[in-house]
């Protein structure tokens, strides 16, 4: 009878792969609510010294496997967990939505500054906005997660952004997919532009709000 050389698969080798895979995944999940907790911690606390909330919602997600395989064949990274490991920065990322620019940079420095993460690194797309009008704070941060084998640490993506940056990525999101990345130039145009006009959103509700309450966290 033949028996299955070190490269076949078998089902035992095929629940190990998957066992594995979810092994890997859950790391990730565990890395996600421990950013989450510490961002509820910061909310409610901000409420309750400052009788305001600072962020309008928060979602997380681990990359499902499908979409993190596109990605390491889109960047030509190894197939092996090791390898995706290091190279893919963004299998647990987590939103958070703010009412104001200014409440964006004061949760990314609440956050960053605490001693247990560690920040990779930060694209400030705020500051200097992608050439399509995407605008968004990303930091890539280092998380500890406590297992029964000790510690691990867990890269987590944080996007913080405003409502109406929101608004837009996820409106250019869609339009984006519906044209596999080709987007006629008029729609390009128009993006540029409901771009300029959600900043201009966010600075003139940022003025009206500390003409009536003036800065909260002051
Ligand atoms: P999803 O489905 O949201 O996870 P990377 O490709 O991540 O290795 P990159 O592009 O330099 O490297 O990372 P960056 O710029 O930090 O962007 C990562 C994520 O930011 C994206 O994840 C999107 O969520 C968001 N993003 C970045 N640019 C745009 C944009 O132009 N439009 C919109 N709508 N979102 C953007 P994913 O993996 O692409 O998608």
């Amino acid at each position: 009878m033949a028996t299955a050389g070190p490269g076949h698969l078998t089902p035992d080798r095929i629940r190990e792969a998957r066992k594995d895979v979810q092994r890997f995944l859950l790391h990730y999940e565990f890395g996600l609510r421990e950013i989450g907790t510490k961002i509820e911690i910061l909310r409610d606390e901000f409420l309750e010294l400052h009788d305001y909330n600072p962020i309008e919602h928060v979602t997380s997600r681990v990359k499902s496997p499908e979409s993190l395989l596109d990605k390491v064949a889109r960047k030509g990274i190894g197939r092996d967990l090791d390898s995706i490991r290091e190279a893919v920065t963004d299998i647990a990322g987590v939103r958070v939505t703010c009412s104001f620019t200014s409440d964006v940079y004061r949760l990314f420095n609440l956050l960053t500054q605490q001693d247990d993460i560690a920040v990779r690194s930060v694209k400030d797309y705020i500051a200097n906005p992608k050439p399509n009008g995407y605008t968004s704070l990303h930091a890539v941060v280092e998380v500890p997660v406590f297992l029964s084998s000790g510690p691990v640490s867990v890269p987590v993506e944080v996007q913080f952004r405003t409502i109406a940056m929101d608004f837009w990525a996820s409106l250019e999101h869609k339009i984006h997919y519906k044209y596999a990345g080709d987007v006629p130039e008029r729609l390009t145009e128009e993006l540029r532009s409901a771009a300029d006009t959600a900043a201009a959103l966010d600075s003139q509700m940022a003025r009206l709000h500390r003409e009536i309450h003036g800065d909260p966290a002051s």
